[in-house]
């Protein structure tokens, strides 16, 4: 070998080598952080959500109820005033409440009108599908219908790099060393420090899943897994399994997922919902796992997903006892 080569040799072997130790050091010296001096290497600053502060979804249905109790009660305040005006219409044909007469954001009877038309739509084929495949689920993976998982699981709308939590999913490619949409977002906010790990596992097959750590991320770890291309539900479903198998081994407690596969690469939003949701219910269900985690996060971040997950939900993970007959 020449000089010149020789050189270059040792110049890149000692830039690889020095790098390859930078990724272990710092990955463990992160993690020995408190929290608090973690929070210094955020990218996203002072911008990350704790998980604490992520409602489960329990929570999330009760307080949304306890809104629209709130504004019923409001509005029909606002309805027996309006009575009470119309009663006290003098001889003239005045009012003596002009307050409610001017007020031109009072709600009227239109209202209700609405809403009672809405709720006697029938189902869209993709809920009838959902529930048609959650029957079978019950059937055949023997699972309790009656058990209440849905303070196990939450909805968190926006940006996945921006959690502080155990673990964020990231959907790449098989090479694991960066890409597109979500997968470019992780890279960014975890600094190159993530992909020099990632390239010493060597790749990730199709609905495998491998961790690494989180660097300058909120996440303490990233969980990286490779969704099918197109519409393949036993692939899609091994992500969500394979992610959260990780999380067990590491006896991590919280996992967040972005909606796998429903980018770049095509699978169709709301069956992929549909994977996503029952696979993660037959996943809790399994050897008791849900005693074993505090939450599964799933992260939308669009509003077609979050307009599916609020219809698929309330189906998978009931707040009340699962109903009779779905
Ligand atoms: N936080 C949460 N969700 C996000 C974010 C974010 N910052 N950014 C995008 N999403 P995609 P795929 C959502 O395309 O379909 C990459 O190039 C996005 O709206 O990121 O599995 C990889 O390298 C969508 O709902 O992943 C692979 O080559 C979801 O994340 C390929 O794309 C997944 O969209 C993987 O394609």
């Amino acid at each position: 070998m020449g000089i010149f080569w020789w050189h270059i040799y040792l110049y890149m072997g000692n830039i690889l080598g020095q790098n390859m130790k930078d990724w272990k050091v710092e990955k463990a010296r992160i993690l020995a952080l408190t929290v608090e001096e973690r929070r210094k290497l955020y990218t996203c600053r002072e911008e990350f959500v704790k998980i604490e502060n992520v409602p489960t979804w329990a929570e999330q249905v009760k307080s949304e109820e306890e809104k629209q109790v709130n504004s019923e009660e409001e509005k029909k305040t606002v309805e027996d005033d309006e009575k009470n005006c119309a009663e006290n219409v003098d001889v003239g044909g005045e009012k003596s409440c002009d307050s409610v007469k001017d007020d031109a954001t009072t709600p009227t009877c239109d209202v209700k009108t609405d809403t009672e038309s809405t709720a006697v739509e029938n189902d869209p084929d993709w809920i009838k599908q959902l529930k048609a495949d959650f029957v079978k689920d019950i059937e055949e993976f023997k699972l309790d219908a009656k058990l209440n998982l849905s303070s196990k699981v939450s909805v968190f709308v926006g940006d996945i790099t921006k959690l502080e939590i155990d673990g964020i999913v990231n959907a790449a490619n098989n090479s694991l060393l960066g890409g597109g949409g979500v997968d470019g977002a992780i890279h960014r906010a975890a600094g190159k420090l993530l992909y020099l790990e990632n390239k010493t596992h060597d790749g990730c097959d199709d609905g495998e899943a491998k961790l690494s750590g989180g660097y300058h991320l909120p996440a303490k770890y990233v969980v990286s897994t490779v969704g099918p291309r197109g519409e393949h539900p036993d692939v899609l479903s091994r992500c969500y399994t394979s992610c959260l198998t990780l999380l067990l081994e590491k006896s991590l407690k919280n996992i967040a997922f972005p909606c796998i596969s429903t980018g770049v690469y095509g699978y169709p939003n709301t069956a992929a919902c549909n994977v996503a949701l029952r696979s993660v219910r037959r996943w809790l269900e399994e050897e008791g796992n849900h005693e074993k985690i505090d939450k599964v996060v799933f992260c939308l971040f669009l509003q077609k997903d979050q307009d599916i997950y609020k219809k698929m939900l309330p189906i998978v993970f009931p707040v009340g006892p699962q109903p009779a007959k779905l």
